[in-house]
């Protein structure tokens, strides 16, 4: 019996680029803004942002257990600029996901990573990889320059983190 299934759904950043918002740079709206942040779980934070598309470099993190039995991002911190992605590839030790701490990020940085972030499972979490193969990608389309922690929520407590830096 064959199957034809080596081709599977991992074309989920080509949707961010529906809604071309070119410059939405909503960072100095200092003056009204109410900081009411509403306790929706549920709401992806559909007035306050757009996705915005990779426009550089698509760079690869690979996701697998090495050969001391750790659970590693390799690299584990990256540099990239701002408008490039990262793709996540999941290699082995699965499963793995990528996820960042709300708590850690600047408001502005949460704010676009949850409009950047496709198919979260829950907020700022992206969805599990099981199979050697599968991946996922992640713009850094209009994300201030800074750096973030990521990690993986099946091995966090495992110490599986990594760092990306975003440059202008
Ligand atoms: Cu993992």
């Amino acid at each position: 019996m064959r199957f034809l299934g080596y081709a599977v759904v991992t074309g989920a950043a080509v949707l961010l680029a529906a809604c071309g918002g070119g410059d939405t740079s909503a960072e100095s709206t200092d003056a009204a803004a109410p900081a009411a942040e509403a306790p929706a779980m549920d709401a992806p934070a559909a007035d306050a942002g757009a996705a915005q598309a990779i426009t550089g470099t698509i760079h690869e993190v690979k996701m697998l257990i090495n050969a001391d039995q750790a659970y590693v991002y390799e690299p584990a911190e990256i540099t990239v600029k701002q408008g490039d992605g990262i793709k996540y590839v999941m290699v082995s030790g699965g499963p793995h996901n990528v996820a960042f701490d709300a708590t850690l990020l600047p408001a502005d940085v949460k704010t676009q990573l949850l409009a950047n972030m496709p198919n979260q499972a829950s907020e700022l979490m992206g969805p599990m990889m099981l199979s050697e193969g599968e991946d996922y990608t992640v713009s850094f389309a209009g994300i201030a320059p800074g750096t973030y922690e990521f990690f993986c929520t099946p091995h966090l407590a495992m110490g599986m983190r990594g760092k990306v830096t975003v440059t202008e």
